[in-house]
């Protein structure tokens, strides 16, 4: 209903009219006894009580836009026919309804902005791949389950294209193509053949972070996190690094945030554990690493990957991903001031 007034007040603030006749046809389209005005006085009665208030203060506005309107052309076709002098300049214009960004850009936007401020450059690639960028040059066995049809859409097999799974395959990319040192991050939208629920969806989107160099290390890692776990949840956020398995790191770990809604002292949201699980991480196997023709004895490297609706649920309390596909403009338009 609401949405349908704003509709309404947009059109009818595009109205202009050069005759008396055509403004009379506009009054009684909108004002008249079978007009729009009338029609939406009648389904009041229908509007739930506690939208009630809010319906109706609408609905006045809207009368009173109308009301204000039809004045105001009358005085700019009457008498004077037109002149420019007659019009009240300082009249507010037509309203606009502005629209505000999708949760996951914004998020996505922040996360690169933070790795931009480290030096990081911005990767990206083809969703479409072969089995070497996403699967085979990122040391997965060749039984591992990651590459059955249950979890991977192929498009074709032998040889096997599929829908990636992950953003690993840019880098892998950029590893190709690019001289040492790399540091990377790869942000994009990945696929899974997953059935769709509240916590999962088989389409999302993911950054990832590649560094390799002479001696990077695990501390430079859990630096480089610690960072950004304070830049996108604020300073006063702990981080810790629970030991992980990922086929193309080693070492390999999952980090968890200190929970922002109870300040790690435990509540619903974290299931009273103090901690939030954000991202996984490690240092680059050196499997990967000479796969890539890269000597493992010389350069090590870490990296990291992260569900971009995962963060933007832990900032902005996203209960249900299915909200994130749904373009529902009452979940969209609460993020009007987030950007
Ligand atoms: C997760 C975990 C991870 C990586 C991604 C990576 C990429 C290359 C080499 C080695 Cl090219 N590793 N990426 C490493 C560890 C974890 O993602 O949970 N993502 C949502």
């Amino acid at each position: 209903m609401l949405h349908n007034i704003d509709k309404i007040l947009e059109e009818a603030g595009r109205f202009k009219a050069d005759t008396k006749e055509e403004l009379e046809q506009f009054r009684i389209h909108y004002l008249g006894k079978k007009g729009i005005l009338s029609e939406l006085f009648r389904s009041f009665k229908d509007v739930p009580a506690d939208q009630k208030r809010e319906v109706g203060q609408k609905i006045n506005e809207l009368k009173q836009f109308i009301s204000t309107k039809i004045e105001q052309l009358l005085a700019d076709i009457s008498e004077d026919g037109g002149d420019d002098d007659a019009r009240d300049l300082t009249l507010p214009g037509p309203p606009v309804q502005a629209g505000a960004r999708h949760p996951i850009s914004i998020v996505r936007n922040e996360i690169i902005s933070i790795f931009g401020r480290l030096g990081y450059t911005i990767s990206e690639g083809p969703e479409i791949e072969d089995d070497w960028h996403v699967f085979s040059s990122l040391n997965f066995p060749p039984e591992h389950p990651a590459r059955d049809m249950q979890d991977t859409f192929f498009i074709e097999k032998d040889p096997d294209i599929l829908l990636r799974t992950h953003t690993s395959s840019v880098q892998v990319r950029v590893m190709e193509n690019e001289s040492l040192p790399i540091r990377t991050i790869s942000p994009g939208r990945v696929f899974r053949n997953e059935a769709i629920s509240a916590r999962a969806h088989c389409i999302f989107h993911q950054v990832e972070g590649l560094y390799i160099d002479e001696n990077v290390s695990f501390a430079d890692l859990k630096q480089t996190l610690l960072y950004f776990a304070r830049e996108m949840f604020g300073k006063h956020v702990e981080i810790r690094l629970r030991p992980s398995f990922f086929p193309f790191t080693e070492p390999s770990a999952e980090m968890d945030i200190s929970c922002q809604i109870c300040g790690g002292k435990g509540c619903n949201v974290c299931k009273y554990t103090g901690w939030l699980e954000i991202l996984g991480c490690g240092m680059v196997d050196p499997n990967v690493l000479e796969f890539n023709e890269i000597d493992s004895k010389k350069y090590t490297g870490f990296a990291f990957g992260m569900g971009v609706e995962r963060v933007a649920m832990l900032k902005y309390q996203v209960k249900d991903l299915r909200l994130y596909f749904e373009n529902d403009i009452r979940f969209l338009e609460q993020f009007k001031a987030a950007y």
